[in-house]
């Protein structure tokens, strides 16, 4: 169960900073690892000696562990004890009638956001992505693929660029290894780097450009027929520049959790308006005094946009529900029902 195999890694190389290290005791005995994989009974995690595996125990399940966390290490035997603060973390709500929320990789610096020129680019999508992005605490920098199958990729990258001020944006065809270099500053030693983005767009063959390790992509399984989605491992993989990416299916279906104030990051302008408006509690529909509508009047705000912030808030909002929140409304509409019923039932005479 417990075996050491020395990569040459440092705690630098595998992303310890300060925010960390401010986190540990001087004296503790305990060592640092980062968790490289979260397996039904194990764990995978790296170190300053190498890698190894422990024992995914009942504490460490409690603690949450997800990929890209750093946790201690028992001095003495291979035992997680503990998991330090995150700077940043991607989380989504279960699937299914749980209202749990889980965490899915911690401590991203970069989230490449990737679509490809073609059917796929869609800006509401974008936003989201980005929303995400700073929520979770990474550097967004959206990575347009298929660039080799368009004449033109300016109209896409225009459209990209456009919104949110300052955002990267390159096209490029992933399977060219020179034009995929333009990423490598986000991928050197002690970086992480997470992709998102929709089943086909190019994720897989990304990293096969930018990691020594190989992929599978769409085609080595295109004729397999068992399903849409490739990548299924969850993982973090070195990259040839000394970073780190995580590549993990659930990233796919990624929705909106507790985002509030990123939207307002994302969507700035809408925000900044929002903020004259003459009542505080606006919900720009029809309130005088309403500075968004005025620009939507005006020409100066796109109602699309408006129309993609709205979508995003209400989505937001019914994901950040609680638990608790959820079952009081259940609970609140049960009431109802039960009252609609019981109305009904004295209508036809009061008979049970
Ligand atoms: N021409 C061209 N083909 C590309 C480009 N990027 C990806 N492809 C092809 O598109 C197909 C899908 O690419 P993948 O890398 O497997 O896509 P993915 O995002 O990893 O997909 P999932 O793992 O299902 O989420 C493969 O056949 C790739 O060779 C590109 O920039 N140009
Ligand atoms: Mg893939």
């Amino acid at each position: 169960m417990h075996y050491l195999m020395s990569l040459g890694l440092t705690l630098q190389s595998l992303g310890w900073r300060s925010f960390f290290q401010s986190q540990v005791d001087i004296d503790a005995t305990e060592r640092p690892a980062r968790v490289l994989g979260v397996h039904r009974d194990r764990v995978e995690l790296a170190h300053g000696d190498g890698q190894e595996s422990v024992p995914l125990s009942h504490k460490a399940a409690e603690l949450g562990i997800t990929v890209g966390d750093w946790v201690l290490l028992d001095a003495d035997k291979p035992a997680i004890t503990g998991r330090l603060d995150r700077f940043g973390l991607f989380q989504r709500r279960a699937a299914g009638t749980s209202a749990e929320i889980q965490p899915l990789a911690a401590n991203v610096d970069t989230l490449f956001i990737v679509t490809s020129a073609n059917r796929d680019f869609n800006v509401a999508r974008l936003e989201r992505y980005l929303a995400i992005a700073h929520e979770a605490g990474a550097y967004p920098v959206i990575v347009i693929t298929k660039a080799d199958m368009v004449e033109s990729t300016d109209d896409y990258l225009a459209q990209a660029r456009r919104l949110s001020p300052g955002v990267l944006v390159e096209a490029l065809d992933a399977r060219d290894r020179d034009q995929v270099a333009i990423l490598r500053p986000w991928c050197e030693s002690g970086q992480t780097v997470a992709l998102l983005g929709s089943s086909g767009v190019g994720k897989s063959t990304l990293v096969n450009s930018l990691a020594g390790t190989v992929q599978d992509t769409r085609q080595v399984r295109e004729d397999d027929q068992r399903g849409r989605h490739t990548t299924t491992a969850r993982s973090m993989h070195p990259l040839a520049d000394g970073g780190w990416l995580i590549d993990t299916p659930g990233m796919r279906e990624l929705q909106l959790v507790d985002v509030g104030d990123a939207l307002d990051e994302v969507f700035a302008e809408i925000a900044e308006l929002a903020a004259t408006c003459r009542f505080a509690d606006c919900v720009h529909e029809a309130e005088p005094g309403c500075a968004v509508l005025a620009a939507i009047e005006a020409g100066t705000l796109d109602e699309d946009r408006l129309r993609r912030y709205r979508k995003l808030r209400s989505e937001d909002r019914r994901n950040s529900e609680t638990i608790a929140e959820r079952r009081s409304r259940d609970r609140d509409l049960g009431r109802f029902y039960k009252s609609v019923l019981a109305g009904k039932r004295q209508e036809k005479g009061g008979k049970e």
